[in-house]
């Protein structure tokens, strides 16, 4: 009997847990590059060329380890542009008798595997995505039944669970479980930033490259120079790489902003992570092994682990808790389209301009610019949250609903009411300035409340708070923002109140057809 066994472009791994057990001999492996997912939202040139990449090449290892692969590409005649429309065709090519598949990563493809029955006529076994650490159903034991969803409890579990950092007696290494507070350092000038290892376009990338420059010319971004690891031995390279150079001062920088600093001391793993080049147990157990070598201190590490056990387990659990519903929420009722300079970078804010250029370069920018400039600003502007999660969702190599949407939607824009964050991750200038030497170097004063010539960050903050506050002044962690508020006489309010809707009153849309073709 001939099993079929499709592989997503998010299932690079060997370790696959439809590939695990069986026969190659008796099986086909399905891999296809479809049109409908290139286009579900127009992504970055860069992330379809990376993806197609490390789909072309994961199908030569597999090869290589003597299976039996159907790679459909792009414009392989008959192809149907979709994932049913190519698992019905390989299942008739092959005379196939059942489906293995593993579950999509996104909610969307996780109901079209549903289809697939019907479509083929085939039994299909949809197997759960164990490259995670925390399986579903364990997450949902977690999250069921509780008021207070905060990430820093279900972390705790995770250190118990793997064990990393924690000593023989139970207890977390270095006697506390979060060292965030010695992670707040702004670098002194003139350090010798490491470069992430990138990697030279093979022929197999090349094709690929002209393949994207041809048919998604019209998406944002650049395309070239294009470095990024495509295989799991570019991946292993590009973890080696990080562990030496950028670690040991992964925590102390980790909130810092430069400009021209695209990756400061961050690893850009997720990349290879969400694509399957790497697992995250490997890679954190490399940084935890660094750590007992005395390469790297307590604070890096300790910060690095809980980005991927923690956040990155967390967030994936919260999306498929909340799905469908969490891809609509909005509960500040927030409807402004998204300002045209997201895709554009043309904006006096040099904070946002900066962030913008290096997403178009490099379809990357680092954790506090995504959450401190690019999505602070969307959400004191009022941007509807599923129009700034389309936009998250084209521009990053890293982007998958399934981690994208609840960084945006709850962590962000505080679409979900409260429930990821508790409070929103909202800021003046102020906190910008700390953090970065954008300022030095814009035409707006940081240090100005109102008029034109002032933040806007500023008189956006305090409208923000104003225009919220029936929802936000109860909340405890409000209570200090909300007492300068109170301190402020009514023509200062007035002031902020007038800049900010004389700003926002100056703000061009963005043109239809960015994140999604025109209907
Ligand atoms: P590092 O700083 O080196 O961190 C190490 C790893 O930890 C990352 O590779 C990533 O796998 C994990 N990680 C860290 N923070 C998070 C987090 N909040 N959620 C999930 N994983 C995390 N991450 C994505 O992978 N895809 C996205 O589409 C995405 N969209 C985001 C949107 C917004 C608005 C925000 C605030 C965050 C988003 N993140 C997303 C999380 C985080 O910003 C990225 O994972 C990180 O910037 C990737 O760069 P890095 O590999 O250099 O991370
Ligand atoms: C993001 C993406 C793109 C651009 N193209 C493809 C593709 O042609 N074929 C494929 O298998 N996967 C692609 N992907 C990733 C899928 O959207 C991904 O498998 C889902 O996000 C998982 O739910
Ligand atoms: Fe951004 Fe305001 Fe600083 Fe300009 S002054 S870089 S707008 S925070």
């Amino acid at each position: 009997m001939t099993l079929l066994i499709p592989v997503l472009g998010d299932q690079l791994s060997m370790t696959l847990a439809s590939l695990r057990g069986v026969d190659r001999a008796r099986a086909v492996v399905l891999m296809m590059e479809v049109w409908d997912e290139a286009t579900y939202v127009r992504h970055h040139k860069k992330k379809i060329a990376l993806i197609f990449s490390a789909m072309r090449h994961f199908a030569e290892a597999l090869r290589g380890d003597g299976w039996t692969v159907d790679y459909v590409t792009l414009d392989a005649g008959g192809n149907s542009q979709s994932f049913a429309g190519e698992v019905a065709r390989a299942a008739e090519r092959h005379g196939a008798e059942a489906i293995r598949v593993v579950a999509g990563g996104e909610y969307r493809v996780r109901r079209d595997q549903d289809d697939w029955a019907a479509r083929t006529g085939l039994p299909v076994e949809i197997m759960e995505d164990d490259r995670f650490v925390c399986p579903l159903p364990d997450f949902y034991d977690w999250a069921r039944g509780r008021r207070d969803y905060r990430m820093e409890w279900f972390y705790r579990d995770m250190r118990r669970r793997t064990g990393l950092l924690m000593t023989a007696q139970g207890k977390p290494v270095g006697g506390q479980w979060n060292f965030d507070k010695d992670n707040r350092e702004t670098p002194p000038r003139g350090l010798n930033y490491p470069a992430p290892e990138r990697f030279a376009p093979d022929a197999i990338t090349q094709g690929v490259l002209a393949l994207v420059a041809d048919r998604f010319g019209g998406h944002f971004g650049d395309l070239e120079p294009f470095g990024l690891p495509v295989t799991r031995e570019q991946a292993l390279a590009a973890l080696d790489h990080f562990i030496a150079a950028a670690l040991p001062d992964f925590g102390r920088y980790q909130d810092a902003m430069i400009a021209g600093q695209d990756y400061l001391y961050h690893s850009s793993l997720s990349l290879c992570l969400n694509l399957g080049l790497l697992g995250p147990l490997e890679v954190c157990e490399a940084a935890v092994a660094a750590y007992e070598k005395g390469a790297a201190p307590i604070n890096a590490v300790e910060g690095f682990v809980r980005q991927i056990i923690g956040w990155r387990e967390y967030m994936r659990g919260m999306y498929w808790w909340d799905m469908p519903k969490f891809a609509a929420r909005n509960a500040l009722g927030a409807t402004r389209p998204l300002p045209q300079f997201y895709w554009t970078g043309d904006t006096d804010m040099r904070c946002l301009s900066e962030a913008v250029g290096q997403t178009r370069r490099e379809a990357y920018a680092h954790h506090i610019q995504r959450l401190m400039i690019l999505g602070n600003f969307a959400m004191l502007a009022g941007v509807a949250p599923q129009a700034i999660s389309d936009w998250f969702l084209v521009v990053y190599f890293d982007a998958y609903e399934w981690v994208e949407l609840p960084n945006v939607i709850g962590m962000s824009q505080f679409a979900d009411g409260g429930i990821i964050a508790s409070k929103p991750y909202a800021s003046t200038g102020a906190y910008i300035d700390r953090m970065s030497d954008y300022c030095g170097r814009c035409r707006y004063d940081v240090k100005a409340k109102t008029g034109p010539d002032a933040c806007p960050f500023n008189a956006l903050y305090w409208d923000f708070l104003a225009r919220h506050e029936r929802r936000l002044r109860g909340n405890p962690r409000m209570r200090g923002m909300y007492a300068t508020w109170d301190r402020f006489d009514a023509a200062q309010r007035t002031a902020c109140r007038d800049s900010a809707a004389t700003f926002l009153d100056g703000l061009a849309p963005a043109d239809q057809g960015w994140s999604k073709a025109p209907t």
